[in-house]
């Protein structure tokens, strides 16, 4: 018999909804943008024809509606991969777990997961306010870490050649890697750059930042920026992707990351208008999007 998930593991509140996202399983689309800033979410949610309903818990704003006949949601999930661990575990909650018997569906929901966010770019020829579609997550954080999932070989590969090509500092990341869902990164190519995304635990030091606090790893840009497999370089890092790429393998859901380039690290210089790059970037995003 199927086993009945608890009410500690998934916490359903008062309204029928799930418990950080404050949202109900009628309440959410198949297609799903997700976004860091909360703010973000109206200027997606703008473009609507019609907005059928807005939730929100924490930094957690969900906005659901259609653009023609297609259902969206877009969904903020905040900084870093911690907050996607929340996110996409209760997206896929809502989709295939029934709330009235707490069991498993029988017949699995595979939601599009597509991530318009901001990053850094570590290559010259990436410039600010350009768009970087992430060809692979390539997590310097812990999050996957207490999962159990299967690389590809080309992830194993590639991670191989990772290991021998950057330097980390003994006892701190264990990188990890996953490809994008392919039949939707096909659809992103004209206006887009292409190219591994690493996905940090944060914006200073482990983005090789300095203020005031010095860097264990100085070399780590450098070693960034000269990594090259095959026909693969590193574009770009942020703080979400490998996490969306990674809980999509485990949860079975198609998921893509798409960056306004805010940041060229290696110029050093930082995008004039960042809002306009990220509106761009939306219009440009949902145009394909609503076709999908
Ligand atoms: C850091 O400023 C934040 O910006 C990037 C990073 O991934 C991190 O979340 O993405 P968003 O603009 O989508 O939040
Ligand atoms: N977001 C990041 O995480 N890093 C950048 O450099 C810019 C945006």
């Amino acid at each position: 018999m199927e086993k009945r998930i608890a009410e500690s593991e998934l916490i359903i509140n008062n309204r029928g909804a799930v418990y950080h996202l404050d949202v109900r399983p009628d309440e959410i689309a198949g297609t799903i943008i997700t976004v860091g800033d909360p703010d973000r979410v109206a200027a997606v949610s703008k473009h609507f024809d019609k907005i059928e309903g807005k939730y929100q818990h924490r930094e957690f704003v969900t906005h659901t509606g259609y653009i023609g006949d297609k259902k969206i949601s877009v969904v903020s999930t905040g900084i870093g991969t911690d907050n996607i661990d929340i996110v996409l575990n209760e997206l896929d909650a809502l989709v295939n777990i029934d709330f009235q018997t707490r069991l498993v569906k029988p017949e699995l929901t595979t939601l599009k997961i597509i991530r318009l966010g901001t990053s850094g770019a570590l290559q010259e020829n990436i410039p600010v306010d350009s768009f970087v579609v992430s060809s692979h997550g390539l997590g310097l954080d812990n999050l996957m870490a207490y999962y159990d999932y299967q690389n590809t070989s080309s992830e194993r590969n590639l991670l191989e050649a990772f290991r021998g090509q950057v330097a980390l500092k003994p006892g701190g990341a264990s990188p990890v890697i996953f490809e994008a869902a392919a039949n939707l990164s096909k659809h992103f190519t004209d206006g887009f750059h292409t190219g591994i995304t690493v996905t940090c635990p944060g914006f200073y030091a482990p983005q090789g930042r300095i203020l005031r606090g010095p860097l264990a790893n100085p070399g780590l840009i450098d070693n960034l920026t000269g990594f090259s497999y095959e026909n693969h370089k590193i574009t770009n890092f942020e703080m979400e992707t490998s996490a969306i790429y990674g809980l999509g393998r485990v949860l079975g859901h198609e998921c893509l990351s798409i960056s306004a380039i805010v940041a060229n690290r290696i110029r050093k210089e930082f995008s004039k208008d960042g809002g306009a790059a990220v509106a761009a970037l939306i219009e440009k995003g949902l145009g394909i999007i609503a076709g999908l």
